[in-house]
């Protein structure tokens, strides 16, 4: 695991870890990102960036080399969480519902081929395999905090591209007002799929402008690598605002439709878990106060909390996406 030093809000790598590898990758990234115009920043604020990722590049899997994204609130300054943390404390109850079952039994999914279909209210449905989604934008790394219902975050450096990117080649029509993410439910490979849980596929959703949000997140990645299978691999949703539940692992289909979709955890227990679950210091869940928060790999139990931002800290991005919406309902 990578050594960090510099301000605790702003880590920076050892130049020892940062190794020929990684800056061929670096060039490797910036001339694709040179080619598609998205790179702005100078070069040296470039290099540094992508050095947080690669430095912490934990050689376990694939690499996916990303361009520093330059998304407003893409980047927090937070130190991430270390990546042995972030693969072993997990939520994905196809794989069991302890939080270290997922890193002990995903290891069954099968992601290669896969792929994606996209249907409904669209004029360009279609079916897309990852290696088609990999190049339909530049991948970004983004350093996004999230923050799960149960009272516990992470700050985790993804790699991805705005969903927005793929809503844009299929082209919603007028009528499409929601967007329905389906992850696989495949009883041979997740062992707790079938078992009375929730009602599987776990399904998510989002409004459409909310899917639009630049921020929102379509990942293959972590970390400088591919995405772990307890993380969501092959590809998942980030939505860093909402708990973590809304960020739906292993995706096979995304539907946009005209009704909000019923999604997996408002069906299981709906005066528990909102369609919107945005991130809330003020609506507690009905059995915890969700003002505070424990951030994974600090200091255990005794460590401080931290206080729950609105958001989740993204309020300046997305709060003008609730304008007049009573948060207490829509929660
Ligand atoms: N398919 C699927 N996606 C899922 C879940 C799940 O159980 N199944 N859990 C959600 C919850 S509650 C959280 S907090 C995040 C956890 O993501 P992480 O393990 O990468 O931190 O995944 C979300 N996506
Ligand atoms: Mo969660």
């Amino acid at each position: 695991m990578a050594m960090f030093h510099g301000t605790r809000d702003f880590p920076q790598p050892l130049p020892s870890e940062i190794t020929p590898r990684a800056v061929y990758e670096n060039r490797r990234a910036l001339l694709r990102g040179l080619a598609t115009g998205a790179a702005g920043a100078t070069l040296a604020a470039w290099a540094g960036r992508t050095a947080l990722a690669q430095a912490q590049r934990p050689g376990k899997l694939a690499p996916l080399a990303a361009v520093p994204s330059r998304v407003s609130g893409a980047m927090v300054l937070d130190k991430p969480t270390r990546y042995q943390d972030a693969t072993s404390y997990n939520n994905f109850y196809e794989f069991g519902t302890d939080k270290d079952d997922p890193a002990r039994n995903a290891h069954t999914l099968r992601i290669s081929p896969w792929s994606v279909e996209v249907e409904g209210l669209v004029h360009k449905p279609g079916r897309f395999g990852v290696e088609d989604l990999l190049k339909l934008s530049t991948l970004e790394e983004r350093v996004y905090r999230l923050r799960c219902v149960e009272g516990w975050s992470m700050v985790i450096p993804w790699v991805g591209y705005s969903l927005a990117a793929l809503i844009a080649r299929v082209q919603p029509l007028g009528s499409a007002k929601y967007v329905e993410f389906v992850t696989l439910a495949d009883k041979a490979t997740m062992p707790f799929v079938g078992a009375r849980i929730l009602d599987w596929p776990y399904l998510e959703g989002l409004r459409l402008d909310e899917a639009l949000h630049p921020l929102t997140l379509l990942a293959f990645g972590m970390y400088g690598e591919v995405l772990p299978k307890q993380n969501g691999a092959p590809v998942r949703l980030v939505v860093p605002w909402k708990y973590g539940f809304k960020s739906a692992k292993s995706i096979v289909k995304i539907r946009f439709t005209e009704r909000e979709p019923a999604t997996a955890w408002v069906k299981a227990a709906p005066q528990e878990y909102g369609f919107y679950a945005n991130v809330n210091p003020d609506v507690d869940h009905p059995r915890w106060s969700q003002a505070t928060e424990r951030r994974i790999g600090e200091g255990g139990l005794f460590a401080p909390k931290r206080k729950t931002l609105p958001f989740n800290g993204y309020a300046e991005q997305v709060a003008q996406l609730y304008a007049g919406m009573d948060l207490r309902r829509f929660f």
